[in-house]
């Protein structure tokens, strides 16, 4: 049975995350706090519904979104940019396509070892981040 992306996780390793906010426009001031953070993810599924909130001391982003539709997304508190994101599953491999004003931008999600996987890419560059499952078990 495939692992699930769903629960509570925090993250534990987060390579080339500057070059990654180069690349989007972040300020230097914005990117030194944003380097810092310890970010955190809930990720909620409800059959081809997800809703991944990344949360941390400084700010927090949601995207809700179904598997297979198009939908807009605004990055508010992020790049602030306006995209058409589409979501879709290869394989095991859970793949966000970020349409707009930035080439080849995107994100893939996937378990690996009990861990929640991320890329983040965007015109070339790949910010690469580990997640711990921190989910209350019962
Ligand atoms: O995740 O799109 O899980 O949305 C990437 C930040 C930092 C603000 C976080 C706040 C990109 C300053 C979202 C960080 C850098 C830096 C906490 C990654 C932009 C601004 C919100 C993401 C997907 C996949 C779901």
């Amino acid at each position: 049975m495939p692992a699930s992306l769903s629960g509570k996780w925090e993250m534990i390793s987060n390579v080339n995350f500057d070059d990654y906010m180069i690349v989007l426009g972040i300020s230097a001031s914005l990117r030194k706090i944003a380097t810092k953070l310890n970010l955190k993810k809930t990720i909620e599924r409800q059959g081809d519904q997800f809703i991944i909130k990344t949360t941390s001391t400084f700010r927090n982003y949601t995207v809700t979104f179904k598997v297979g539709q198009e939908f807009n997304e605004f990055t508010k508190g992020l790049d602030n940019r306006h995209l058409k994101s589409l979501v879709r599953w290869e394989g095991n491999k859970l793949i966000c396509e970020q349409t707009g004003e930035k080439k080849n931008r995107g994100w893939t999600h996937w378990i690996e070892d009990d861990k929640l996987h991320l890329e983040l890419f965007c015109e070339g560059q790949v910010c690469k981040q580990v997640y711990k499952n921190v989910s209350k078990t019962r």
